[in-house]
């Protein structure tokens, strides 16, 4: 089906008149698409949900459909991310050969960022972060699906990475051993949260800075986007997974692995944001462990980039063939920083 074929099965107000391509994410394909009269244009993001990655797209989409009305009634609708039902009523539309679709409001007047400077907005995205948390703490995490299994379950992705190793299916092991040797010199590292028996809460699970819109007017609070990870997890891996990305002083595809380190003032802003929402319910055992999260998931993000490097890019868009690697080295070096 065509774009405009797809659109045309949203509720949309009026005809669709443009529609582009957004490449942002690793996983699910992103269209921006413009509707309306010349005088009254809206634009909406229609996305489809990777199927390779969630194996039951649907449990994804019942997932945001639970968190968003409950976070719905806590939040005003222009500061959260809702969804624009199919022309039949549903919340999202599902095609003949199971594709899923779904369709928001583009999120005018906001920005995003791949790497943060000021430790004003650092602290801003991980209150946001320590926010989103917190309004789904009275939520039972048993309602919600685990829509990928492990999804941070840093000693399986380890076991991966080895079996990967040892098969080397796209003959790429020679490429990497240097960094195939340090990860497997970190085995021990991998197994410090999901051994912490800390609480199972609802988490984000995808917490990389460009998942937050920053309104231009600063008196908005920012909105929490990438909704498709959200599931029973530990708080930790959102605060670890926060840190690697915003605190990094250069981004995941960053040409140079040189350039990447940990910055402290950016880690300091990130903490005391995330506490400033998240230290009513964090346990003193969370709070203890929120150092180490950011090295167990810095280091998770190296063994899945490697693994998929090992495999021949078959879970991550890339746009060469060393990309991945490129990735892992990045990850391997923001790791050593910290
Ligand atoms: C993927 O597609 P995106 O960029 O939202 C991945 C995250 C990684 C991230 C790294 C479902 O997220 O876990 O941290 O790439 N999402 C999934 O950039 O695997
Ligand atoms: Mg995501």
């Amino acid at each position: 089906m065509t774009i405009p074929e797809i659109a045309s099965r949203f509720a949309l107000p009026g005809q669709l008149v443009a529609h582009q391509e957004i490449p942002t994410g690793l996983i699910n394909t992103t269209h921006a698409i413009t509707c309306g009269k010349p005088d009254a244009r809206q634009r909406f993001v229609i996305q489809a949900l990777n199927p390779a990655v969630f194996a039951k797209p649907e449990n994804v989409m019942e997932n945001i459909q639970r968190i968003s009305r409950h976070i719905g009634n806590k939040t005003p609708s222009s500061q959260q991310l809702s969804l624009v039902p199919t022309t039949s009523g549903n919340d999202w539309l599902t095609l003949p050969d199971g594709t899923i679709w779904r369709c928001y409001p583009f999120l005018e007047d906001t920005e995003y960022f791949v790497k943060i400077t000021s430790p004003d907005l650092a602290f801003r995205a991980a209150a946001a972060f320590g926010d989103f948390q917190a309004k789904l703490s009275d939520l039972d995490p048993g309602s919600l699906h685990e829509t990928i299994p492990d999804f941070h379950h840093t000693p399986a992705y380890f076991a991966k990475l080895i079996a990967a190793g040892e098969k080397n299916p796209a003959s790429r092991l020679d490429s990497a051993q240097p960094e195939f040797d340090f990860i497997r010199s970190q085995k021990n590292l991998t197994a410090l949260l999901i051994e912490a028996r800390l609480p199972i809460r609802i988490t984000h699970n995808d917490t990389k800075i460009s998942n937050i819109l920053f309104p231009l007017n600063p008196d908005l609070p920012p909105i929490v986007i990438d909704l498709d990870t959200v599931m029973p997890g530990l708080a930790l891996f959102d605060f670890g997974d926060l840190v690697r990305s915003a605190a990094a002083t250069a981004d995941e595809n960053e040409p140079d692995p040189t350039k990447i380190r940990l910055d402290p003032a950016l880690t300091t802003a990130l903490t005391d944001g995330y506490l400033s929402t998240a230290s009513a319910f964090l346990t003193p055992a969370e709070i203890d462990l929120l150092p180490a999260s950011v090295k167990v998931i810095t280091l998770e993000l190296a063994i899945r980039f490697l693994t998929d490097y090992l495999l021949g890019d078959v879970y991550f868009k890339t746009q060469s063939p060393g990309h991945n690697l490129l990735r892992a080295r990045n990850q391997i070096a923001l790791l050593k920083s910290i």
